[in-house]
């Protein structure tokens, strides 16, 4: 037998090619060109496999190191690049070369994440969102590593192990992933009255965003900007989405679980596909000192904000996402954020969350990426000069030439390479005074500063700037994740914190638990009430509007093809994307004889991954799909969740069958619809479900 005939593979795809071919020639990591990737070296046919066989042994080698650690928070996250470009030079804010010239463009890549979930977990729990930006700036890189919500936890960062300790699947169980909802997080929670305000966001539609396209970013902290003449502005970042506001609700959410784990990772990388370039606007809040003193909060505490009806969100520049990653792992995964990365021009201040995480980072990524020398990796990597004398270390990827690898040295007296020196005029400054007035400066103190010690006024700030629906859905999540906790002490530490909160949001939560109302747990200071601001509610800030958002056309054997050209024709039109659901992937046949082919098969594509449904059936098609759960479940969960519904008239029976009622979001198949696609109906909900 010949040679060939005994390799067993090539049968229907070609394995091999002939001497000269023009493709190229597959090798080992030592550059090897090989000859057979079917099989193994053995000694005879049936005999065993050879030790020297280097290009297995390579192959599995490097198979069995493919998994680096995973980040210990935000490891499931998704990624693109794309350029940040100012609006107006802010010279007089900062001197920030990437603030200084309207029009430029800065290269970026950003960076979203969940925060509680394993890498392999889904995109859909109810957690905050990482919104991480690397500006690949002419000084060098600066990482706004941010969240989709303003405020944090825990206001001091030697509380951060206990928190993700807490969030994290129960050490002796192993369970549950990706969620809060359990003993030990809403113990450490409820211990920890400073939490309040994150939990009242967390608990709202915030943590369970459409798309990450669809909510915004924020700094957190106060940092500051200096300019050319060292005076310094402090500031705060927020990044506003272009397609304003949107949030599924959360029976939608925990159903996309099961329908789609990528939901956000597949929205992201089909939205750039399409050319549907994902965009944000950069605001800053800015404020000075006096300001600072002047408010009932402490701005180096990251559990409070900043009103933006005191302090207006100037919008300065906006930020496109136009490229997927190539290579998730070596762009996505690897890619490292530090808050300690500023250029010049932006700096710190003592927040003390802020300053834990300026040594986190880097000493994490070293655990993670295995090497000092991870700033080397193409993702990581400025875009601009990097000239120093560090040297050496795993994984150095550069050659440096000569030997100065120290300064002061005089070898450029002699003709031999230098190296690099500091400069005085263009090199980073920190700024010098990092305290003000309130402050004794010098003693060493494990305290907070006094007004941190008020941990209600703006949960109930957040509170009161909630439409009936948000407070609903905010009252509704508590009980939901309460009811999760087997600890009855904890249920009722909980909602005696909510007391200082609402006392109506208390009472709801309790009711929802079936429990009676804890006694009122003791304020450090007595909460403020503070003016309701719109910007803190998501119904106040959505946009009605087409872009960005998808429709589902269901159809099967016997409907309308005109029909279906007609709505996809108008969605696509007013900015829209289209998918064909039918019951079989190969189509259906069409009232007009014609086969139309399907982009998602009924059972596996649930109206849940759609903003809003067109059901385009005859009398026939719908009487036989009233027999199919998928189909009455389609109608039933697009109801239930709020979005507009499209009929055909010959539709009727099937949405009898899911119980869709008349009202404003149920129409026909014209203008009406596609208005209402552009919307969800929040009205609607107490026909729906009952919530606390
Ligand atoms: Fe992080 N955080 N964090 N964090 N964080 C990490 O760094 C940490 C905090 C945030 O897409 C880790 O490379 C401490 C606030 C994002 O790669 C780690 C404290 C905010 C990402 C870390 C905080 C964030 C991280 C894990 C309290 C919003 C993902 C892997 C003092 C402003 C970045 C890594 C990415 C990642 C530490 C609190 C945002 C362990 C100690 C507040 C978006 O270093």
């Amino acid at each position: 037998m010949a040679d060939t005939d005994r390799r067993n593979a090539g049968e229907g795809g070609e394995t091999h090619q002939e001497a000269g071919g023009d493709v190229p020639v597959l090798t080992t990591n030592q550059g090897i060109p090989v000859s057979d990737n079917q099989n193994s070296l053995k000694s005879g046919a049936r005999g065993p496999t050879l030790l020297e066989d280097f290009v297995l042994r390579e192959k599995i080698f490097h198979f069995d190191h493919e998994r680096i650690p995973e980040r210990i928070v935000h490891a499931r996250g998704s990624a693109a690049h794309g350029y940040f470009e100012l609006y107006e030079s802010l010279s007089d804010l900062t001197r920030a070369d990437i603030f200084q010239r309207k029009g430029e463009k800065t290269p970026v890549f950003t960076r979203f994440s969940t925060v509680a979930g394993s890498a392999g977990s889904v995109d859909t729990p109810r957690d905050v969102r990482g919104f991480a930006v690397k500006f690949y700036t002419k000084e060098g890189n600066w990482d706004l590593v941010g969240n989709n919500i303003p405020v944090f936890f825990i206001q001091d960062a030697i509380k951060f192990p206990d928190l993700v300790h807490a969030v994290k699947p129960e050490a002796d169980r192993g369970y549950p992933q990706a969620t809060a909802a359990h003993d030990t997080f809403w113990d450490f929670a409820s211990l920890m009255p400073e939490s309040t305000h994150m939990l009242m966001w967390a608990m709202s539609d915030r943590t369970i965003p459409r798309s990450f396209r669809t909510m915004e970013g924020f700094g957190i902290h106060t940092f500051r900007l200096v300019n050319a003449e060292g005076h310094s502005t402090f500031v705060k970042f927020h990044w506003k989405p272009k397609l304003g506001l949107q949030s599924t609700v959360w029976d939608e959410a925990a159903k996309l679980q099961g329908a789609d784990n990528d939901f956000h990772r597949r929205d992201l990388y089909e939205a750039i596909e399409a050319g549907a370039y994902p965009e944000w606007e950069l605001g800053i809040q800015t404020f000075d000192e006096a300001f600072a003193a002047a408010q009932p909060y402490d701005v180096l505490d990251a559990t409070k904000i900043i009103p933006e009806e005191d302090v207006p969100v100037r919008l300065v520049g906006r930020m496109v996402l136009d490229r997927n990653p190539d290579n998730f792992f070596a762009e996505t995964e690897q890619v490292a954020y530090c808050p300690a990365n500023v250029v010049p021009g932006v700096d710190f201040t003592n927040d003390p969350l802020l300053q834990g995480r300026l040594f986190s980072y880097l000493d994490t990524q070293k655990s993670r990426l295995g090497t000092a020398n991870f700033h080397q990796l193409p993702i990581n990597a400025p875009k601009c000069p990097v000239m120093n004398f560090q040297r050496d270390g795993q994984m150095q990827m550069h050659v440096p030439k000569g030997r100065a690898t120290y300064e002061p040295n005089s070898l450029g007296e002699v003709g031999e390479e230098a190296g690099p020196r500091e400069c005085p005029v263009t090199g980073y400054h920190t700024f010098e005074r990092q305290l003000d007035e309130r402050e004794e400066a010098g003693d060493k103190l494990r305290v907070r500063p006094e007004l941190f010690a008020d941990h209600y006024s703006q949960a109930r700030l957040f509170w009161a700037s909630q439409t009936p629906s948000e407070q609903a859905h905010i009252a509704s999540a508590f009980v939901f994740e309460l009811s999760k906790v087997g600890i009855d002490h904890i249920h009722a530490r909980m909602i005696g914190n909510l007391r200082n909160v609402d006392e109506e949001l208390a009472k709801r939560v309790a009711d929802g638990m079936g429990i009676d109302l804890p006694k009122k747990s003791p304020a450090a200071r007595d909460p403020l009430d503070m003016a309701a601001s719109d910007a803190l509610s998501i119904h106040k800030n959505m946009k009605a509007s087409l872009e960005g958002r998808s429709v589902g056309i269901l159809y099967a054997d016997g409907s309308d093809g005109g029909a279906i050209d007609a709505v996809k024709a108008a969605v696509e039109k007013a900015g829209g994307m289209v998918k064909l659901v039918a019951p079989k992937l190969g189509g259906s046949k069409l009232a007009d004889g014609k086969t139309r082919k399907a982009d998602g098969q009924l059972a596996g594509t649930p109206s849940q991954v759609f903003d809003a449904v067109a059901i385009i059936l005859s009398e026939e098609g719908a009487a036989k799909l009233s027999n199919e759960g998928a189909a009455v479940q389609f109608a039933m969960d697009a109801f239930g969740h709020l979005k507009a519904i499209g009929a055909s008239d010959g539709a009727a029976a099937l949405l009898d069958k899911a119980g869709v009622e008349a009202d404003e979001g149920v129409t026909d198949l014209g203008d009406d619809f596609v208005k209402a696609a552009a919307r969800r109906f929040y009205d609607r909900e107490p026909k729906v479900r009952m919530l606390a």
